[in-house]
Parts: C-alpha cells; sequence; structure tokens
C-alpha cells in the first residue's frame, strides 16, 4: 500500500478493540483483519510526520446502548476489560493521540467528533484533510467520517482498513458517505 500522506493531513483509527474482533462480545467477522493494513499506514504515517488519532469504545457498566438497558447491543468495550483494549497486535506509536468515547453512563457517542475535543487538536493542528479506518464501518466509522467532512474536512476512508457489521448496513453507508463527498482509496 503506498498512500500519498502529505502536510496537513491526519490519521484517524476508530475503536480497534478486541470486542470488535473475533472472540469478542460484539465481534465483526474479519475484524481483525484490519490490523496489518492499519499498521502500515501507522508506519507510514508516521514516516510522513502526519498525527494519528486512535479512538476507543469506552463505556461504563450499564451504559445505556447496551441490551440491559433498552439500547441497541449486547454489552461490549466496558472500561478497564480485556474488551475494551485494543487489539493486541494494533502497533500504535507512542505519539498516538488517544479519544475515548461513549464514556457517559447515558448518552452514545458514536463519533470520534463528538463532544471529544478533537475538532479543536484538529485546528490546532492545521489539518485539512483526514484518513479514516477502524471499526465498525456502518456505525463509529461512518459516523467519524461523517462528521469530518461535514466539518469541511477533505475525507478519505481506506476500506480496506474497515469492516462491517452487516453487509446490507455497509452498502447504505458507502452510499451516504459517498452523498457527504467522502471519498474512497
Ligand atoms: C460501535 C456499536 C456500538 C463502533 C460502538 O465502534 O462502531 N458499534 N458501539
Ligand atoms: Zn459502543
Amino acid at each position: 500500500m503506498n498512500l500519498t500522506f502529505e502536510q496537513g493531513d491526519a490519521l484517524i483509527v476508530v475503536d480497534v478493540q478486541n470486542d470488535f474482533c473475533p472472540g469478542g462480545k460484539l465481534a465483526l467477522d474479519e475484524g481483525d483483519e484490519v490490523v496489518p493494513v492499519i499498521n502500515a499506514m501507522m508506519a507510514q504515517a508516521r514516516q510522513a510526520d502526519i498525527p494519528i488519532f486512535a479512538s476507543r469504545d469506552w463505556h461504563p457498566r450499564h451504559h445505556v446502548s447496551f441490551d440491559e438497558r433498552g439500547g441497541p447491543w449486547p454489552e461490549h468495550c466496558v472500561q478497564d476489560t480485556e474488551g475494551a483494549e485494543f487489539h493486541p497486535e494494533l502497533s500504535l506509536p507512542s505519539e498516538t493521540r488517544l479519544i475515548s468515547k461513549g464514556a457517559r453512563f447515558d448518552v452514545d457517542q458514536y463519533s470520534a467528533f463528538d463532544k471529544t475535543g478533537l475538532t479543536s487538536e484538529l485546528v490546532h493542528l492545521d489539518i485539512r484533510r483526514v484518513w479514516v479506518v477502524g471499526l465498525a464501518l456502518e456505525v463509529c466509522v461512518k459516523a467519524t467520517a461523517l462528521d469530518a467532512a461535514n466539518n469541511n474536512y477533505e475525507t478519505i476512508l481506506v476500506k480496506d482498513g474497515t469492516r462491517f457489521i452487516d453487509k446490507a448496513d455497509a452498502e447504505k453507508a458507502y452510499s451516504e458517505l459517498e452523498a457527504a463527498g467522502v471519498t474512497f482509496n
């Protein structure tokens, strides 16, 4: 893979955590297959001095998004559990900026932009274009890429670096993203 990173770019890695990978509580088929792809991208980003952001889904126990509370999901990514850890083979450089989301008890946050401080960091770093990868395509990756595009960042989604929960939703997500001006690599 040869990506054309430029100054003014940032890489956003969404929720590559154990619970979204095979064996996890909300496992995506092949969720772990994004790991080598994203590792290669992060290595290139480091070489080009491109900032890397990594978000994690970071729920308290009994979070509103869990089915026990009428939410759409089984319990997943509970703070300080193994399921909430990044995939063990994900080689996050030490300079990676960590974004935690979904930590508020009564609301969910799908987008890495949702009240996390990411926008101000991007402004501070003079970012104009973002590359988005991670899990899951039709949930947090979609929400993050849509927010990026709606905040006027040129937004590139690298398909090989993402996986979906449900194929039907993935197709719909691609059309929504395309309509918002997101491009695919
Ligand atoms: C996600 C479902 C529930 C995601 C987070 O990271 O895509 N999906 N919480
Ligand atoms: Zn969640």
